[in-house]
């Protein structure tokens, strides 16, 4: 089997990605490269603000504060409505995340696409990325659920997705309004269990849902790294080419030692 590395320089690029309606499809390019490892966004030119959304991302839902620029670790300064914020920590400003103080009754949606152009069908794909909390404020746990369209380009839900990032509860729900001098941060990776055509989109979402009542928890999501196996190469078939070629070249060698 050959395992394609995807490139993050080649994928990863163009402008800000603005107010796109749910049912486009932006595309996180997968493309055939060398050693420039996974395709990825750190979130660190997000700043709170729907122009600086990253290319390839859209935001969905129904957050009524909108956009609320920055939340920094250990301060309470945020807006009374629902906001969606750049997650910062004191310590490291550079290092931002999407961050959400969740709906007490809505959800809050960050969705993103991948496009296979890897040139054959892409499987095996698998996505890390880090959950990052500011503020335990929770009556109830809440839940970051990541979903998949399943390439319909209709309604997300996850039958084709597994692993333990599939539903990321809240780290705690004490029922107050803790807000912790650094971000508690917890890394996770989910799968998507399905082939990918090759020129195909399926989309992705982050889904910040409300366990209900009480404060709301904020919590965000940071350093997305996206991999996938490209088509594989029948096994047998590439072990005869192989002992061909080992056979051509043991020729070749003898005839020279031959002639000399
Ligand atoms: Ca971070
Ligand atoms: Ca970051």
């Amino acid at each position: 089997m050959r395992a394609m590395r995807i490139h993050l320089a080649a994928a990863v690029g163009g402008l800000a990605l603005v107010a796109m309606p749910v049912t486009s499809r932006a595309s996180l390019f997968l493309n055939v490269a060398g050693a420039g490892g996974a395709v990825g966004e750190n979130f660190n030119g997000f700043q709170g603000s729907g122009t600086t959304v990253p290319s390839n991302f859209t935001v969905a839902g129904t957050q009524s504060g909108g956009y609320q620029g920055f939340f920094t670790d250990g301060t309470s300064t945020y807006s009374t409505v629902n906001g969606i914020y750049a997650g910062t920590q004191s310590s490291n400003t550079v290092d931002r995340a999407f961050t959400a103080r969740v709906p007490v009754s809505n959800t809050l949606m960050l969705m993103f696409a991948v496009t296979n152009n890897t040139g054959a069908p892409l499987s095996n794909l698998q996505f890390s990325f880090n959950v990052e909390q500011y503020q335990d404020a929770a009556a109830t746990p809440n839940t970051i659920d990541f979903l998949s369209d399943n390439g319909t380009g209709g309604a997300f839900d996850q039958t084709n997705i597994t692993g333990p990032g599939k539903s990321v509860l809240e780290f705690s729900a004490g029922g107050s309004t803790t807000v912790y001098s650094t971000p508690t941060t917890v890394s996770e990776t989910a799968s998507y269990n399905q082939s990918i055509a090759n020129g195909a989109t399926v989309q992705f979402e982050w889904s910040w849902v409300p366990g209900g009542g009480g404060n709301r928890p904020i919590w965000g999501v940071d350093d997305l790294s996206v991999s996938g196996t490209a088509a594989p190469v029948p096994e047998p078939a590439a072990a005869a080419l192989l002992g061909l070629s080992g056979l051509g070249l043991l020729a070749r060698r003898t005839r020279r030692i031959s002639a000399g």
